[in-house]
């Protein structure tokens, strides 16, 4: 598959039915099926890696055309650090966005401290830490929890979730939210 195929199918389907049924209906089952396809090894590696990279270009120039023009309480959406699934936290943050927040993120597999240092320098008044990859694979979201998190400023709620955050490694400093619920409950910005 031809990644300007990709891109260009993507951004078509945006311009038709919007972001919000993009996302829903074809970018999140399509990342689903792709995920199976590479586990059953019908697809390989540079397929996934290809096409994954596609939508997250496409996802990425959304969220830059989404972001608030008047000025909106911001949120961080990250990936944990050590998880190479930084998609998870782009479709997190259109989400956010769609609702009015100024969304936020960091990029696949933050550095240690990077999150840390982003909650400082942007004052998020939410963040969400998304783990995909478990633990067994990435030793760093243990560390995350452990050195990290406690240091984490008081005024920012931590929110944590995905396919790898076992619920047993969550601390008491960090909720574990289904992302409906979170955006269920939290809903728009209040105006500032
Ligand atoms: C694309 C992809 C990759 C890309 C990542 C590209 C990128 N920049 O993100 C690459 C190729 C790098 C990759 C690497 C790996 N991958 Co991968 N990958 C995927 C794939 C196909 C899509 C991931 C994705 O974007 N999902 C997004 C949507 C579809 O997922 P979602 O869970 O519904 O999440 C949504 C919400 O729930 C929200 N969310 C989740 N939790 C929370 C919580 C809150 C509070 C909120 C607000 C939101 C929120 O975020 C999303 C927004 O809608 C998945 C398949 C899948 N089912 O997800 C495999 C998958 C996640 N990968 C998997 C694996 C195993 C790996 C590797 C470990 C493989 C390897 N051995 O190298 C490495 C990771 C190494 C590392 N250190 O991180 C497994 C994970 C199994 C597990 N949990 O352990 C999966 C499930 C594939 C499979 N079927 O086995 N991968």
């Amino acid at each position: 598959m031809k990644p300007d195929i990709v891109e260009r199918e993507i951004r078509q389907a945006i311009l038709h039915y919007g972001m919000r049924a993009v996302v829903a209906e074809i970018v999140r089952p399509v990342l689903i099926q792709v995920g199976e396809w590479w586990a059953e090894g019908i697809w390989l590696p540079d397929q996934e890696q290809i096409t994954s990279e596609a939508c997250r270009r496409v996802l990425l120039n959304g969220l830059a055309d989404l972001t608030p023009l008047r000025r909106a309480p911001r949120v961080l959406c990250a990936a944990a650090p050590g998880d190479r699934h930084d998609l998870p936290a782009v479709l997190t943050a259109i989400e956010a966005a769609l609702y009015g927040w100024d969304a936020r993120v960091l990029g696949p597999s933050p550095a240690p401290g990077a999150i840390e240092r982003a909650v400082l320098k942007w004052g998020p008044v939410w963040l969400v830490v998304i783990a995909t990859t478990s633990p067994k694979d990435n030793p760093e979201l243990r560390q995350f929890v452990k050195t990290e998190a406690p240091r984490l400023p008081r005024w920012t709620t931590v929110y944590g979730g995905g396919l790898g955050w076992p619920a047993r490694e969550i601390s008491d400093l960090i909720r574990l939210e289904r992302p409906e619920d979170l955006f269920a409950r939290i809903g728009s910005p209040p105006a500032i």
